[in-house]
């Protein structure tokens, strides 16, 4: 079974094998996460994702999906993007945040990554409530990491996030 670790900080200082980057449609960069990435990875990410819309993703990424790139100068062999739903009260959009963690996990073990960095996705720019966001993030990630994943290392900003998934891991 999957080892699920939990560290407070900032995801561009862990090392793994892949780093998951909570992205947007265009690939090219935003705040949060993304913006943290693009900046100590540097260019050569952006230039994996420039080419990327220039071929197979004209039209961008699909929220759900997820793709891997190159990752740059950070202590990883890859960075998967993956495109969070933007939180809405009036329609229920879990099934498309579970899809990012089970998406990023399937390319994960495409590339052979064993151990797995995510953030906890949507729950910054996105809005969606952390610890929903951490209910998803864990049970999908109990449920969908493949050989050769052994770890799967939720990076968490603060204190709150922090509680939130230990909430989720240790919960009965
Ligand atoms: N390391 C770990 N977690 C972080 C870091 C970091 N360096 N920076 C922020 N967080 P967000 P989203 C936390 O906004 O909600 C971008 O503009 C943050 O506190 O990065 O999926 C993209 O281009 C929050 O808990 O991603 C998109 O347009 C979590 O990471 C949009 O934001 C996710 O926050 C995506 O929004």
């Amino acid at each position: 079974m999957v080892r699920i670790t939990l560290v407070q900080g900032d995801i561009t200082a862990e090392t793994a094998d892949a780093i998951v980057n909570a992205a947007n449609s265009s690939l090219l960069g935003g705040g949060g996460v993304d913006g943290a990435i693009h900046r100590r990875g540097g260019p050569e990410i952006l230039a994996a994702c420039r080419a990327l819309r220039a071929s197979h993703y004209g039209k961008g990424l699909a929220t759900g999906q997820a793709v891997a790139t190159t990752a740059g100068r950070l202590s990883a062999e890859h960075v998967i993007h993956t495109v969070g739903p933007v939180w809405s009260r009036e329609e229920d959009r879990s099934a498309l945040l579970a899809s990012c963690y089970r998406e990023s996990l399937r390319i994960a073990a495409e590339l052979g990554a064993r151990t797995v960095a995510f953030p906890a996705i949507s729950t910054g720019i996105y809005g969606w409530p952390m610890d929903d966001g951490a209910r998803i993030a864990v049970e999908t990630a109990r449920t969908a990491a493949l050989a050769p994943v052994e770890e799967v290392r939720f990076v968490l900003f603060d204190d709150r996030a922090y509680a939130a998934f230990a909430e989720q891991l240790h919960a009965p």
